[in-house]
């Protein structure tokens, strides 16, 4: 029984708690999420590490222990509660190792529940998106002075432009003509936006924008906020690696200003909403406008578009392989989530207009 096999990898971690229920938390793509609910508070967040994805769990975990350790340094003046609520806490197991490792090959990784918090799938207020920006800029702020190359890769080339064109090109070649059919205007849209597609790459690749830390999966449900709806810190460290503020600015855009959820498949329900998007930036720039260059600066609303961009890009290629990476509750499932992600994209270019995104 799972709640069996829980309860025994949850022992294996370093801790005095009894474990007395679990109950999952679904909303990732990837990993498998358990809130663990024991006889007296804390929680605790146990998780299956998705090892097909992640190739290397070890240097992943010392990314985000390495990464929660510097927030902790720079946050030493809160007082210890605001810490615990304000900084993520993973445990060891009882070998002291970071993560634990089962019989079935399988990866697991605790850390502690942080009590009387919220998180959103959908914003449903500026103040929401305000915080939420606000938030991304303390963790680009507080990351900023730590040695982004001292990071591993976890997942090589994620947020790589020609990378993610070379699987799609390659799931092209070798998927169904029925997919082909199916996935029709979505491949136009792709092979469209090729070239400005690749723009912010190429600035990052001459050194013109510099690499920081990012945590890479900068979507609202990753925004820890508590019950007044101010910001606590971001979650969901997986996949925090060298990248560029263009990344996590645009991949929170992407479901911050979606008018619907982010596999909507009524498309007329999808829609970019702009005040939400300068409510977000607001609270970005008030936290770190004075660490981005004029460059960086101006690039923000194409990064928006490129983090749109490329999320659907990895949707659409993933339906054109067969539904292999992401978690998919039924067959067009990915294909509709591409096409959402299209649909916001352009709600997004026409409201900025041609010149939105030049600079
Ligand atoms: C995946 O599993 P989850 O929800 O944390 C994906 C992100 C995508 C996201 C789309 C490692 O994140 O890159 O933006 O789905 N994570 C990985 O919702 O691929
Ligand atoms: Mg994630």
């Amino acid at each position: 029984m799972l709640s069996e096999k829980l309860k025994y990898i949850f022992d294996q971690f370093q801790h005095s708690a009894e474990f007395s229920s679990f109950k999952e938390l679904a909303s990732g793509h990837i990993n498998d999420t358990y809130l663990i609910k024991t006889t007296k508070k804390p929680f605790f967040v146990l998780q299956r590490i998705n090892h097909g994805v992640f190739k290397n769990v070890p240097e992943l975990i010392e990314n985000k222990v390495a990464i929660s350790n510097h927030i902790k340094q720079k946050l030493q003046h809160l007082s210890p509660k605001k810490q615990k609520r304000q900084i993520l806490t993973f445990l060891n197991t009882k070998s002291n190792a970071s993560y634990f490792k089962g019989v079935e090959d399988d990866y697991w990784n605790l850390m502690q529940f942080i009590h009387k918090s919220v998180t959103f799938e959908q914003v449903e207020s500026e103040d929401i998106a305000y915080e939420g920006g606000k938030l991304l800029g303390q963790f680009l702020t507080l990351t900023s002075d730590f040695d982004a190359s001292t990071l591993s890769e976890v997942i090589p080339n994620f947020h790589d432009m020609s990378f993610r064109y070379r699987e799609f090109e390659e799931a092209l070649s070798k998927t169904s003509e029925d997919k082909l059919l199916k996935a029709q205007t979505s491949i136009q849209i792709v092979q469209d936006l090729k070239i400005e597609m690749h723009i912010l790459q190429t600035l990052k690749e001459s050194g013109e924008i510099k690499l920081r830390v990012t945590h890479n999966d900068t979507k609202i449900s990753n925004v820890l906020f508590d019950k007044k709806h101010k910001g606590l810190c971001l979650i969901d460290t997986d996949t925090v690696m060298p990248g560029i503020v263009h990344y996590d600015f645009g991949d929170a855009i992407r479901t911050i200003c979606n008018s619907a959820a982010e596999d909507e498949a009524n498309l007329a329900l999808v829609t970019f909403n702009m005040s939400y998007y300068k409510a977000y930036k607001k609270g970005f720039l008030q936290e770190m406008k004075q660490s981005l260059t004029p460059l960086e600066l101006q690039y923000l609303p194409l990064g928006a578009k490129t983090m749109i961009f490329i999320i659907g890009l990895r949707f659409l290629t993933d339906f054109l392989n067969g539904d292999i990476y992401y978690k998919t509750k039924y067959p067009e499932h990915n294909l509709d989530r591409a096409k959402n992600q299209f649909k916001l994209l352009q709600s997004f270019t026409d409201q900025m207009g041609v010149d939105g995104f030049r600079v």
